[in-house]
This record gives C-alpha cells, structure tokens and sequence, in this order.
C-alpha cells in the first residue's frame, strides 16, 4: 500500500501492526487514507485532532459462542461478532452477514465502510456490522431459527433502537429478520424498531427489499446522465442471484437495458436473450437452488462452472455477490471488451488492482459506498417510519430513494472536483463527502 503522506503512511504502518493479518480490514483502510491525501494537506486539523487515528479504530467489537442445535440433536458451536465502528452522526447501523468465510477482518472492514457510507446518505447514522461463520446453505427451517434464537440471545444485551439498529447482509434475509426480531422482541419485552429488513405486516417498510438494487440502478442513471447517456439498450452483466444482484436486474429492465448474466458461488448464467428474472426469483427466492437450475429451464441459455462472469462483453458491469470478486485480469477483460461504466452493488467487489485498471482507462466508476447506499438509506426510512408509528407506500419510499441516489452522487462528485480536481474520480469523492461530515461531528463532541 502506497500512500503519498507521510502522517497518514505512518498512521497506515501502525493499524498494518494492530491490526496483522487482517487483510480485507487493511484493504479497506488503505484506500480511505489515501484519499484522504489531499484532504489533511488542505485542512492540517484533521491531523492535529487526532481524528483519523481515532475513526479507524472501533468504538467496540463484541465476539461471542453461538451454541445451537441441529436436527440430528447434535451441538453446533459458529462464532458470533458485532462491530459498533463509529457513532458520530447516529446509533451504529448495518447489516448481519451469515457465511462460513465471515471473520473479525471482514466484519471490521465492512463496518469501516459502513461509516462513511451511511454518512453519504445523509441519515442520521452510524457505522457498524455484524454475523457469524455460521453457513445457512442446506439448513432447515427450525435449524436456522434456532441459530437465529441463540445469537440474538447474546447480541440483545448490545442493541437498540437508539443504539444499534442491525439489518440483512449475506445470507441473512426476511426469514432471518423474522427470527431475530421474534427473540429480541421476546427478550426485552419490547416491540421496537430494533432491526431493519422486517416483514411488512410487523414493521417492515415497503421497497426495502428492492432499495440497494434499485439504489445501485438509480446511482448509475446519475453517472450515465452525466455523460448524457442512459440505460437504455445497454448490455449489462450483472454477478451474484440474491437481494441486490436481483433487484439490480429488476430496475436495469425496467430502464430498458438487457441484463445477459447472473451467478452465485458455484458458476453464472448466460442469456443472450436477457435474463428472465422470474426464473431466478423462483430457483433463489422460492426454493432456495442453484443459479445453475436456469439454464436448464430456459432455452437458449449457458451455464458455466466456476469464476468467469467478467469474460462476458458488456457496456455496464454490475458486481454484486460479495468482496474481490473482480480482479485486475477481469478488469483488463471488461476494458478489452469496451465496458463503460462499472458500479458496485456488493462492498468491496473491486480488487484495488481492479480499480486502477478503470480508472486508468476511463471507466467510470461507482464505487460501493455510494453505489449501495440505498439499501441502508431505506433502512433509515424504515427507522422513521417506526418512530412515527406509520407506513409510507411504495412510491414514497421509492420517489425518497431516487433522491438520496442523486444527492449521493452530487455530494461524491463535488467533493471529488474541490479536492482531487477530477470530478469522475468517485472514489476520492465517496470517501471524502463521508469522512468530513463524521470527522467534523467527532471533532464537535470532543476526544473519545
Ligand atoms: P444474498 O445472500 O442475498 O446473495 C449473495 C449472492 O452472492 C449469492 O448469489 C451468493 O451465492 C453470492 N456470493 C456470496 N458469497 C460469495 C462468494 N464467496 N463467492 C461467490 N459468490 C458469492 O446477499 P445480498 O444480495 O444481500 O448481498 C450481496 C452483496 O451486496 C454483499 O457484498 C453485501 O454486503 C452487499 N450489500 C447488501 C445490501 C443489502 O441490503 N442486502 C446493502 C448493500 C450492500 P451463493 O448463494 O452461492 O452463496
Ligand atoms: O452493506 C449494507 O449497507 C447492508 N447490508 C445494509 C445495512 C442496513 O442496515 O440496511
């Protein structure tokens, strides 16, 4: 990791040595100090109060045993985590990932991200994540629930509705919501808005379930207008089949683009005649199978095993499984075969090599933090709602969505062109529009 600063190099040297082994943590760490670069050498308080030392250090990190038992009555033990990074601006808030590749490193450095990208939205939020190695693949109903009772068992005594609102991530969807919000609820006596993500008859709020993907297409208008281009009849590949990757392709139609790919961690899907999404939402959402079912009930369509969704000719590139899932070589792949615009649905899809190679090439680049804004700006629309004890309907929510997707962007591009003089560089500008705003309410509330 090269940073141009000698202070924020340094500072970078000692979070490498707290923080040893934890790469995807240091990954994300590193590409916000860089960008802070231009920043501290613009406004020296940044360093003389501490303020940087202080936000990549969480406020607290709980790690707890999850004891469940399975169907065969047998004892299982995952490892349950909570990092509350940041409450500058709002109670910590962000989603819950249940994966078997789920360790310290990667809830840290998503409740890193989460900082600056709930103080994109410009909602009342602070950062924070949380989940477990548990693997819900091929689990029972009664077993997830299970498994759902006993983590929220010990991750009660850390939330509430003013101090730590969870939502969905990986592998954790309305069931898991449901679960989670039936034992808290249960634990305290209390019916709050204590997660987002809940079912509609209890407190859900319409078009949640929609909002990262439709936010993710909203962000990508914004970047096409700019270039007076737009989607329609835009080839666009799309990889991950679950809540974004879904709801992504949704929105892309609906603005007439065709959406040829679709993928989860076994292999992808291509259909040069457009993905027919209620196929995949019945193989996904109904019965929970592999994308590779697709190609069986659609004529027309391939499936090939393994990594590769990148090798597909695009104009739009729409990542949204999980972290480096698209490296430096499937970047030089997306450039040979003319991608235009890339954004991130998922946290983290782009390795730094990635990025360079799109930057390099005037790709115009969304990255995550804005890019997916929309699913946690809709969680602090739910978050209202529950507080005024009412329900907006689907366009409301959705009119709220495509605004907070606009002012996202223009806050990312105006910080970009005052401060690294290229108003594309979304990745400087993202990370910039969301560390002021954090760094100066720390600054206002004293050292903590
Ligand atoms: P889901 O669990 O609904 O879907 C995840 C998808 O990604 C599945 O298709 C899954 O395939 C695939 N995937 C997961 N891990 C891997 C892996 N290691 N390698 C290859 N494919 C993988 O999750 P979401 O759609 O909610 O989340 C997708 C991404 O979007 C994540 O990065 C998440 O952090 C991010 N995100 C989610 C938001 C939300 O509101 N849900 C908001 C903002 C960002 P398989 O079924 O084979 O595991
Ligand atoms: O990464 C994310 O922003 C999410 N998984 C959504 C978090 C939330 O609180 O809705």
């Amino acid at each position: 990791m090269k940073i141009n600063n000698q202070y924020l190099s340094d500072l970078y040297a000692r979070v490498e040595k707290r923080n040893a082994g934890e790469k995807e943590f240091l990954q994300a760490v590193g590409e916000v100090l860089e960008s802070l670069v231009p920043v501290v050498e613009k406004r020296p308080e940044y360093i003389t109060s501490g303020v940087i030392e202080r936000i990549v250090e969480p406020e607290r990190f709980v790690q707890f045993r999850v004891a469940w038992v399975d169907d065969n009555n047998r004892v299982q033990v995952n490892r349950g985590f909570r990092c509350q990074f940041n409450s500058a601006i709002g109670p910590y808030k962000g989603g819950l990932r249940f994966h078997p590749s789920v360790t310290a490193s990667v809830i840290k450095f998503l409740g890193f991200e989460q900082i600056f990208k709930n103080s994109l939205t410009g909602l009342p939020m602070g950062g924070g994540k949380g989940g477990s190695d548990f693997d819900p693949k091929g689990k029972s109903d009664m077993e997830i629930m299970r498994f759902c009772q006993s983590f929220m068992t010990e991750l009660y005594r850390h939330i509430g509705p003013d101090t730590d609102v969870p939502a969905g991530d990986i592998g954790v969807g309305a069931r898991e919501i449901g679960y989670l919000f039936g034992q808290y609820k249960r634990i305290r006596n209390e019916f709050t808005g204590v997660l987002t993500g809940k079912g509609l008859d209890y407190g859900g709020s319409l078009a949640r379930k929609q909002a990262t993907g439709y936010g993710l297409c909203y962000f990508v208008n914004n970047m096409l207008a700019a270039k007076n281009d737009s989607f329609a009849g835009k080839t666009v590949a799309i990889s991950g089949a679950g809540n974004v990757a879904i709801y992504a392709a949704e929105k892309a139609q609906q603005l007439g683009a065709k959406v040829v790919t679709m993928s989860d961690s076994n292999g992808y899907i291509y259909d040069p005649n457009g993905i027919k999404l209620d196929v995949v939402i019945q193989i996904k959402e109904v019965e929970r199978g592999r994308i590779s079912e697709y190609a069986k009930r659609v004529p027309g369509s391939i499936y090939t095993e393994g990594a590769g969704v990148w090798s597909v000719p695009c104009d739009i590139a729409l990542p949204c499984a999980t972290q480096n899932e698209l490296n430096g070589e499937d970047a030089k792949t997306l450039v040979k075969n003319g991608v235009k615009y890339v954004a991130e649905g998922a946290n983290m899809p782009s390795t730094p090599e990635a990025i360079e190679v799109f930057l390099a090439n005037n790709v115009f680049f969304g990255p995550a933090k804005a890019a997916n804004a929309g699913g946690v700006a809709t969680s602090g629309l739910e978050m209202t709602q529950n507080s005024m004890r009412l329900s907006w309907t689907f366009e409301e929510v959705d009119q709220k969505l495509e605004r907070i997707m606009k002012n996202i962007f223009e806050s990312a591009r105006n910080a970009a062109r005052e401060y690294v003089n290229n108003e594309d560089n979304l990745v400087a500008g993202a990370n910039i529009a969301g560390f002021l705003k954090v760094a100066d309410s720390m600054i206002a509330q004293g050292v903590y």
